[in-house]
């Protein structure tokens, strides 16, 4: 499973999905000769097609790498505050935590009056921050649209004294500006339309079927969205829930209205789509052969909440795009507008300073991919391809003390090294532990230095993995292992206890954790791991290349409690590079938080 790069994963390789058919139910919604054009288009029924066809309209999002998400609706209005009362969790869930009741949350509608909403003004500060795409909340769960609605007259220019379709002013700025548009559409939840799923509290609201909903609402609007507001970049879909298959793919269908639009994952659990999201959480590694993106709030709430003052730093975000990029994913990063239709000063402020890094750094990000480096002591790198070789921007977040940056393990012939930010020459040469730098005592910028190294060739690189050392004890990280939990579930990942790394939330006792590692010489080694378990016990098995080992952790007094407990002893007969594997045994595994396992020799074999 695990190659010689590790947790390298391709980034761009395509994946193949089929296209549901056409539901029956399209009938009266489209134009019969639209559909044949956008189906011979789409060319469907070819999988090479449907691959070259996806890697077109991909092209501009893989070079972008950077987005603004912006969640902004009624709630916005009172930063969440229901009745001067604070509302746990994020701001755009107000209607739900307040169990507020339609005709009451309409009445807030009735209030949303953002003045000070400038689109130029909103997409210029996007462009300045170095983002090239704009994905915003055309209708969150609330059920309230942003724009005009042809559907629904619970929209912002039916319903509030505001009366501008934000929606359009934006795509007119973002066309004008460069910047492409996605809509955001929470498809399935609808807490104002009697057939949309999630309000269980307002007991006035007669149900209808959710199809209804589907038909009658969201299936217009989102053709609306897709056929009067211009090139739209990205229909970013939310919550998937259970429908009909008809409805299902009666929105899905819709999509083809502007074949080169950009889909995400979450319609619901047959449509891929084309990239897969993550929200809030960078994973540990790029999932393998998928295009991928991170949303996540610039502060603690998606809409603006009043109070909420957990602003990520500048260096954060900085480095949060750059670690995604060295993953080969794209960051879309949210900003919250309040009810007059700005940002916060400390919103606005970040934005801008990241645009400063951007300016500077740009080339280090944009149309990069992954790289193979990944686990580097001092930061992070995203490559290019470039002529006869390869292009590594290295971001060098802890800047060396000692004048010397080593590229580990790399091997390739240095053709140049220069700091990205002066074009100022540096001098490289291959050493037995990779390539090293000679670099001035202080990097051009305190957040991340970007260095730019173009080598020859494709990346040759010798893994780096632990090895046994001097005293014959040999450390396995939780960060150094590989997870295999199905790509980028919820469950097994690396967590943090008082900033030390685990594999965490393991409910899965299908998910388990692999390392490579070199072991010089057989032999017994004792097999020590620092762990806390909430249960009494719990059970898996340890292998080491061919051999294994039955262990059982007993409790530790709960998951924050780790100590080191010895599980037993393994008599290794190979050497060399071994795979070390720690999986559950199903019918007696209880979660547990693993931060390490440590191989000891005990003795050599003779
Ligand atoms: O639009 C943002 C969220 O509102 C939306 N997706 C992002 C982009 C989202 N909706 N649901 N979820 C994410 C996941 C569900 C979280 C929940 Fe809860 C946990 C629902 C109820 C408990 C957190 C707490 C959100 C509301 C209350």
């Amino acid at each position: 499973m695990i190659s010689l790069l590790g947790t390298f994963r391709i980034p761009l390789m395509t994946f193949v999905y089929l296209t549901c058919g056409l539901g029956g139910i399209l009938g009266d919604q489209f134009d019969s000769a639209e559909l044949m054009a956008q189906d011979s288009a789409g060319g469907e029924h070819d999988a090479d097609t449907v691959d070259a066809a996806r890697d077109e309209r991909m092209a501009w999002w893989r070079q972008a790498r950077f987005g603004m998400f912006v969640h902004w609706g009624v709630y916005s209005t009172t930063g969440g505050e229901y009745n001067g009362q604070k509302l746990p969790n994020s701001a755009e869930w107000m209607m739900n935590k307040g169990r507020i009741p339609i005709a009451e949350y309409e009445k807030y509608a009735a209030g949303f009056n953002p003045a000070k909403f400038d689109a130029a003004e909103f997409v210029g500060l996007a462009k300045l921050a170095g983002m090239k795409y704009l994905v915003i909340t055309a209708k969150h769960h609330d059920g309230f649209s942003m724009f005009g609605s042809t559907a629904s007259d619970y929209n912002v220019v039916d319903a509030t004294p505001f009366k501008r379709d934000i929606m359009k002013e934006l795509s007119v700025e973002c066309q004008k500006q460069g910047i492409r548009l996605g809509f955001y559409y929470s498809q399935a939840q609808d807490w104002h339309h009697p057939g949309g799923m999630g309000n269980s509290w307002d007991k006035d609201l007669k149900k209808v079927s959710n199809d209804e909903y589907v038909l009658g609402k969201a299936v217009p609007e989102v053709k609306q969205l897709l056929t009067e507001y211009g090139p739209i970049g990205i229909f970013w879909w939310d919550t998937p829930r259970a429908m009909s298959r008809e409805s299902f793919n009666a929105l899905h269908s819709l999509t083809k209205l502007q074949p080169s639009v950009i889909t995400n994952d979450r319609l619901g659990d047959d449509f891929p789509g084309d990239y897969k999201t993550f929200e809030r959480k960078i994973p540990p590694n790029g999932p393998a052969g998928k295009d991928w993106e991170v949303c996540m709030p610039i502060s603690g709430s998606w809409g603006y909440k009043k109070g909420d003052n957990d602003f990520k730093s500048t260096s954060t975000l900085i480095r949060n795009l750059a670690d995604i990029a060295s993953k080969g994913g794209n960051y879309l990063l949210n900003v919250s507008p309040t009810g007059d239709g700005t940002l916060l000063p400390p919103a606005t402020e970040r934005l801008k300073e990241i645009g400063k890094w951007m300016a500077i750094n740009g080339d280090s990000i944009y149309e990069t991919s992954a790289s193979p480096l990944q686990a580097l002591d001092w930061g992070r790198c995203t490559s290019k391809k470039i002529d006869g070789g390869t292009r590594l921007y290295l971001h060098v977040f802890d800047w060396p003390k000692d004048g010397r940056l080593v590229v580990p393990g790399l091997k390739n012939d240095v053709r140049k090294a220069s700091l990205l930010a002066s074009g100022a020459e540096l001098q490289g040469r291959v050493t037995d532990g990779g390539i090293e730098l000679s670099v001035p005592a202080d990097g051009p910028d305190a957040v991340n230095s970007v260095i730019v190294l173009d080598v020859d060739g494709a990346l040759e690189i010798e893994a780096q993995w632990p090895s046994v050392d001097a005293k014959g004890s040999l450390v396995l990280a939780a960060d150094a292992a590989y997870l295999h939990n199905n790509e980028g579930s919820k469950q097994a990942d690396i967590r943090h206890h008082d900033d030390i790394p685990h594999v965490g939330y393991w409910l899965d006792a299908q998910a388990w954790v692999e390392w490579t590692a070199n072991i010089d010489k057989p032999g017994r080694y004792e097999v020590v791991a620092t762990l806390s378990v909430d249960a009494e016990k719990t059970q898996f098995d340890i292998s080491v290349g061919n051999r294994h080992l039955s262990a059982t952790a007993v409790g530790t007094g709960g998951y924050g409690k780790y100590v080191e407990q010895s599980l037993g002893a393994i008599d290794v007969d190979q050497v060399g590079e071994l795979s070390i594997k720690c999986k559950p045994i199903a019918d007696s595994w209880n979660p547990m938080n693993l931060r390490s396992i440590t191989l000891k020799r005990t003795e050599s074999a003779e």
